[in-house]
Parts: C-alpha cells; sequence; structure tokens
C-alpha cells in the first residue's frame, strides 16, 4: 500500500505559521466539502468504512490522531500530528480513526458532495467488492 503523506506549504515567522494548499495544485481534485470532527470522546474510535469514488485530504489541525488505512490486502497505521500534512485516503481504502489526543480537531477536505450511497459501511461488504474491483 502506498501511503500518500503530504507536507504543504508553510510560511513560518516571528508571528506564527500559516500553511495554505491549492486544488488541483497541491492535491488532485476541486474540494466541494469541508468537514471537521471535533469534541472527540476519549478513547473513541471513529470511521470504519470505505468510500467507492470518494478522495480525502484529512490533516489534523489540532493535537493528533492516527488513522488505520486497510486497502483489502494489507493494514497500515499513520499517526497526523501537523498541521501542515495531509494523508490521502482514496476509494477502496477501509478507514478507522482513532487515538485522538485531548482536543484534538481533525480537518478533512473532500472530492465530493456528502453521499450515503457511496459508503461501504460492513466490512464484509467491503472485501466483496474489493474482489469485484479487482476482477474488473
Ligand atoms: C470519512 C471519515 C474520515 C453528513 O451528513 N455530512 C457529511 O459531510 C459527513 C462527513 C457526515 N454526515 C453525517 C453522516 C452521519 O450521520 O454525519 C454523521 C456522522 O458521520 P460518520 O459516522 O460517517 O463520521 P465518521 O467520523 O465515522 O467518518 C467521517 C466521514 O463520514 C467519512 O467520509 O472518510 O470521516
Amino acid at each position: 500500500m502506498k501511503i500518500v503523506k503530504q507536507h504543504f506549504h508553510t510560511n513560518k515567522n516571528d508571528t506564527g505559521s500559516l500553511t495554505f494548499l491549492e486544488a488541483m495544485r497541491d492535491i488532485p481534485f476541486m474540494v466541494k466539502r469541508i468537514y471537521y470532527i471535533y469534541d472527540i470522546a476519549k478513547e473513541a474510535r471513529r470511521g470504519f468504512h470505505a468510500h467507492k469514488e470518494l478522495e480525502q485530504y484529512l490533516i489534523c489541525i489540532h493535537g493528533e490522531c492516527t488513522i488505520l488505512l486497510d486497502d483489502g490486502s494489507e493494514v497500515r497505521e499513520v499517526n497526523l500530528n501537523s498541521p501542515s500534512e495531509g494523508l490521502y485516503v482514496g476509494p477502496g481504502m477501509w478507514r478507522e480513526m482513532h487515538a485522538f489526543s485531548h482536543g484534538a480537531v481533525l480537518l478533512v477536505l473532500a472530492s465530493e458532495y456528502y453521499d450515503e450511497n457511496d459508503y461501504i459501511r460492513k466490512y464484509q461488504d467491503f472485501c466483496n467488492y474489493i474482489k469485484e474491483m479487482a476482477k474488473k
């Protein structure tokens, strides 16, 4: 599995830091939706699904968290602990988010509007989907 963890342009000086990224330049899609996850309960695990089409960048803009990625044949965990780094998560990838630090904020840039039909929320359905995709 190829992990795409990207460091975004950051302007840092004595007064602070500013990170920026531009659609179709720094990330490979137009951003249609932004959401963020915060006020996360202690020990919470979220995610537990894959997407059929959606592409996303996950940026832990405050604190840290761990993202588990499973492509059906390999499982990897990636720590996000910098507001200037983003993790690309493409289609056909089971994800779980956990080990959130107190006060962590996870920002997500998404390539599509929200569509529940794009979600695969059962792990067995995900395994079947991966098998079907491999046949094509
Ligand atoms: C993902 C990970 C990283 C909406 O109505 N609109 C939205 O744009 C989103 C993202 C969610 N929702 C609704 C759907 C559920 O009823 O909000 C509720 C919580 O969503 P969910 O349980 O899917 O949240 P997470 O944190 O498990 O997953 C989210 C994204 O849904 C998912 O695409 O990749 O963050």
